[in-house]
């Protein structure tokens, strides 16, 4: 064991994956403000050496520490961090050690980051599709769901990370092979003064990159201008054209992607560049572009009743992805039932008033939040507000006509309700599942 004593910060996932990863190099305590951290237990039985301090014992651990590692859900002007700053101590972040130990490999395998307001997730994990089509061995994860430390692993050909701006903000030069903005828009304004300041954030991922990739029509997504890029729709090469995505030059029909949705399409154009730039041929991968179906809680159909189908797109956790949606489903006759609410995160609403009133019929609302949503759309849709899931999904019932589509694209985090985004596209997909049942029943 080295000399140096860390201190994780935050018992989460995080947390956890980089106790296991210090485990037998550094000295390692710990600290999580909550009172039931999702760790905790797992801690106390697989790594009985690991101290879990208390409150109390904060100012003293700070005075022996070297480094703290900070979980992307505590901010930077945590007092807690604050301190260990005015104590001297290095801050650190699960990336930084992921990076630091994938340099210090032999042969450092390449390491791709994607990050984006919306997107990421389905690019990240469709990049890694198109390189492990090939026989690559690939990891893939980061806010994605599996830590990247938890990546880490003998003899890998490559890593995509999904990253968050939380995750970038605590990063220096990532130096990342290739690295990706896809979309900026508002979010998580409850941890940024200002859109310009989260979009810095996701910048950084830009810093020491040898390829980018980002959106040749949004300036925030843009890197400095001597880096090696592809403007995604500017560049002649790699655009949507139409009804066509035009991959390296190439042209493909948008229509037999299974990913559906012009944001969709959006983010196969993206995946597709990426991949391209990590040294994959993504013309000779179009199969393998052409089948990925997305991920659960993206724009998944979960049923069709009566002719309307039920979509579950609850990962629509800000207003920039339900627009998206929205955009990508509606046919501008009033063929949506949307369903939203929950926490708003500090956003306001109005960007959704034209798309509601175009694509909107009747907009049911959820959660926390639903009275503001109220207030910011009720003038373009009839809106109607529900106890809970089950009578959301009633309720939009009674509207949908053959050929509709009842979304689930809140604009909203699922906290106030639920633990996640997935047990409220879960408990969505279930009330749909019940509803059916009765509906076939019924007949
Ligand atoms: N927390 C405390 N006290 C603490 C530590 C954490 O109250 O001492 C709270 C945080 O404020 C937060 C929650 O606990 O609300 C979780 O924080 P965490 O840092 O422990 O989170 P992890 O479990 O480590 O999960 C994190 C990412 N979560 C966040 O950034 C909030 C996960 O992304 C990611 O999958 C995981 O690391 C693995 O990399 C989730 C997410 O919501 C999906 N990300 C945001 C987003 O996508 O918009 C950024
Ligand atoms: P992230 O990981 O950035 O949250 P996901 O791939 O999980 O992104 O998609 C989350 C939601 O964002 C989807 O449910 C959809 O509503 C929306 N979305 C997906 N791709 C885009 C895009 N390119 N532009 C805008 N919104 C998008």
């Amino acid at each position: 064991m080295s000399s140096t004593t860390t201190i994780v910060l935050g018992l989460g996932a995080t947390g956890y994956s980089c106790i296991r990863h210090l485990a037998g190099r550094d000295r390692v305590l710990a600290f999580d403000t909550r009172r039931h951290p999702p760790f905790l237990d797992a801690v106390r039985r697989d790594h009985p050496e690991v101290a879990i301090l208390s409150g109390r014992d904060w100012r003293r651990a700070l005075s022996a520490a070297h480094r703290l590692v900070v979980s992307p859900g505590i901010a930077l002007d945590h007092c807690l961090v604050s301190s260990a700053r005015a104590a001297g101590v290095a801050l650190a972040s699960d990336i930084e050690l992921f990076l630091e130990a994938v340099r210090t490999e032999g042969s450092p395998a390449p390491v791709i980051g994607v990050t984006g307001t919306n997107g990421k997730s389905t690019v990240a994990a469709l990049v890694g599709e198109l390189l492990a089509a090939s026989g690559a061995d690939i990891g893939v994860g980061g806010n994605l769901g599996t830590p990247a430390l938890d990546l880490l692993a003998e003899g890998r050909d490559g890593y995509v990370l999904e990253l968050s701006s939380f995750q970038l903000e605590r990063l220096q030069r990532p130096g990342l092979a290739v690295a990706s903005v896809l979309n900026v828009s508002p979010d998580h304004l409850d941890r940024y003064p200002s859109l310009d300041s989260y979009a810095a954030s996701k910048r950084r991922i830009y810093a020491g990159a040898e390829w980018t990739v980002y959106d040749g029509r949004d300036p925030r997504t843009a890197p400095a201008a001597d880096m090696a890029a592809i403007a995604l729709h500017e560049h002649p090469r790699w655009r949507l054209d139409g009804e066509d995505l035009v991959i390296d030059g190439h042209r493909l029909p948008a229509a037999i992607l299974s990913l559906k949705g012009r944001h969709n399409h959006c983010n196969a154009l993206a995946a597709a560049a990426i991949a391209h730039q990590a040294g994959t041929d993504a013309v000779a991968q179009a199969d393998t572009l052409t089948a990925f179906r997305g991920l659960p809680h993206r724009s998944a159909t979960v049923a069709e009743i009566d002719g309307a189908a039920y979509v579950d797109d609850s990962k629509a956790t800000n207003v920039g992805a339900c627009l998206a949606a929205l955009e990508g489903f509606g046919n501008g006759m009033a063929n949506i039932v949307l369903i939203a609410g929950g926490d708003a995160k500090g956003a306001s609403f109005g960007a959704l008033a034209d798309a509601v009133g175009r694509h909107v019929s009747r907009l049911v609302l959820l959660g926390r939040d639903a009275d503001r949503l109220a207030q910011a759309l009720g003038h373009v849709a009839e809106v109607v507000p529900a106890s809970d899931m089950r009578a959301a999904v009633r309720l939009a019932q009674e509207r949908a006509r053959p050929g509709d589509i009842v979304l689930l694209s809140p604009a909203c985090a699922s906290f106030d309700m639920y633990a996640n985004f997935q047990a409220r596209g879960d408990d969505f997909a279930a009330a749909v599942r019940a509803l059916a049942g009765s509906t076939e029943a019924a007949r």
